[in-house]
């Protein structure tokens, strides 16, 4: 029995879908801890923007900060998205590319793969049926992100061999350990204990993600952060850096995507010291903020380290402007913490084109007032701002409150595409969505 596993990022299907630092960092983590066991790893990113394949017209740019446009194919829409007119794509590489990519990989003792988000399961059912027609012998583990959220979709759905819950690393090593009798080294339970993503898969990215910390210590009723994360963790900030230093030595990169949930907690004896060691292992990045920061830490002191240490593009979340709302969904933030933050990261330097407020829509019982009253403050604030449509996520407190969670559909993790929501008009009407986009959009302007 060869020790070869095949690690996939599978496509995306959806109506949108944009590279705004997307990485596969889960399974690079999975593919980085596989090679500390002794394991052989191939890689197939089937969303590969630098893929030779690939127009170049896609390919990561360091003067977009290695953001931009996913390659995609229109794809017959699923039958619970017939009525909505909107193209649905397969983003990413195509079929064929992926296909010249398995055959060239040695053949895999098991093949590994996950899909982030719940709604962009067919991806991964895809990947899962062309590697059954290939190598009908090789047993496929899937987990990750939507398997945890939608273990018995995936169960009964997925004709994986392996469906693993959770994010423990143990399991699939335990499970590797049945397919080809290698005994399990390590405990890999804890983040702290993660070895660095294993990054030299990527195809030549001039941007990457990068984590000091798992989970979050608050409880927002929309979010699955603690179902998915049970505690808030952690890692040496100093070792994490000087880990990340050696893998990524020869590689072109010029920016860094954060994806902690709670990246300012602790920041003066984490994200900063953790920036400051790069530094002093010569690198000097560019850094973003995908994943929202909570204003309540945005202090002047911080904003002036974010500053000094090269962040870029920064994302608050402040979602409602209603106090009511912010406290009943989980407290995270107040109006006057967006305030001090706002002018804490003026004073600091930063400039309208770098500051964004992620506010919601199309969650239940809020008004298309209360959203463009939302909007008004933040360009006040002289902050852009990025309406998320809502996703309804199952085993979140807000599920239950979401329009259809109770029915048939709502069991086919399709049901969570925000997109769809928006354009059936769940909870607010395409017409209203539309002017607060626009809104939103001309209040953008520098
Ligand atoms: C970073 C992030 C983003 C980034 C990009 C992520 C990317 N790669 O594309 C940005 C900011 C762009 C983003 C955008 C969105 N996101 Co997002 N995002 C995240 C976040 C914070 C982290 C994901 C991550 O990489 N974590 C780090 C890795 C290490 O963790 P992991 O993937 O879970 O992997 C671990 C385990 O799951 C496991 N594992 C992983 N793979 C496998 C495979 C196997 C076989 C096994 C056994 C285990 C395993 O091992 C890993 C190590 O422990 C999560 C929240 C969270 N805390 O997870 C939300 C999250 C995934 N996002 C979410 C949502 C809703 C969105 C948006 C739709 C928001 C919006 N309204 O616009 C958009 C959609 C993006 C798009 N259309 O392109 C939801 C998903 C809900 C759902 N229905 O699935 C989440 C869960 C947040 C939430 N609201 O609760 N997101
Ligand atoms: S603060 Fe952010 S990551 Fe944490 S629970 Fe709330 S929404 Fe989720």
């Amino acid at each position: 029995m060869n020790n070869n596993i095949l690690v996939i990022n599978p496509w995306i299907y959806d109506f949108k879908g944009f590279d705004e630092w997307s990485k596969p960092l889960g399974l690079l983590y999975i593919s980085s801890i596989l090679e500390k066991e002794g394991y052989n790893i191939s890689f197939i990113n089937c969303l590969d923007r630098n893929h030779p394949d690939v127009d170049p017209k896609y390919n990561e740019d360091p003067k977009k900060y290695g953001c931009g446009k996913f390659p995609a194919e229109e794809i017959e829409k699923p039958n619970i998205f017939k009525g909505i007119k909107r193209k649905y794509k397969r983003y990413g590489i195509s079929e064929e590319t992926f296909i010249k990519e398995l055959k060239s990989k040695p053949k895999p003792t098991a093949v590994i793969a996950g899909a982030l988000i719940t709604f962009w399961y067919e991806g991964l059912f895809r990947v899962i049926e062309i590697i059954k027609e290939i190598y009908p012998d090789v047993p496929v583990i899937i987990g990750g992100i939507y398997v945890t959220l939608c273990f018995d979709h995936a169960q009964l759905k997925s004709k994986a061999d392996y469906i693993i819950k959770g994010n423990n690393p143990n399991d699939i090593i335990n499970i590797l350990e049945k397919i080809t009798g290698q005994k399990r080294k390590y405990n890999w339970e804890n983040f702290c204990d993660y070895p660095t993503p294993s990054y030299r898969l990527l195809n030549n990215p001039c941007a990457v993600p990068v984590m000091t910390s798992m989970g979050c210590p608050f409880r927002c009723v929309y979010c699955a952060s603690s179902i998915l994360n049970k505690k808030f963790q952690s890692a040496d900030p100093k070792k994490l850096a000087d880990e990340f230093s050696q893998e990524i030595e020869n590689m072109k990169l010029t920016d860094i995507a954060f994806y902690d949930d709670a990246l300012l907690v602790d920041y003066k004896r984490r994200t900063g010291p953790y920036i400051d060691r790069l530094i002093e292992n010569g690198y000097n990045f560019r850094y973003h903020t995908p994943n929202a920061m909570h204003a309540k830490y945005i202090t002047e002191e911080v904003a002036e380290s974010l500053k000094s240490h090269g962040f870029i593009s920064l994302r608050i979340g402040f979602e409602f402007i209603d106090d009511q709302m912010q406290k009943k969904t989980g407290g995270k933030t107040t109006t006057q913490d967006l305030i001090n933050a706002s002018k804490a990261l003026y004073k600091a330097g930063f400039k309208k084109e770098n500051i964004k407020a992620y506010i919601l829509i199309g969650i239940p019982n809020t008004q298309p007032e209360s959203v463009s009253e939302a909007i008004k403050a933040c360009c006040d604030l002289g902050l852009q701002t990025h309406l998320s449509e809502y996703s309804p996520i199952p085993l979140t407190p807000m599920w239950k409150e979401f329009p259809g969670t109770d029915t048939e559909e709502s069991k086919d993790p399709l049901f969570h595409n925000n997109t769809y929501h928006i354009f059936k008009g769940t909870v607010i009407s395409e017409d209203d969505y539309n002017k607060l986009k626009t809104m939103s959009r001309a209040m953008n302007k520098l």
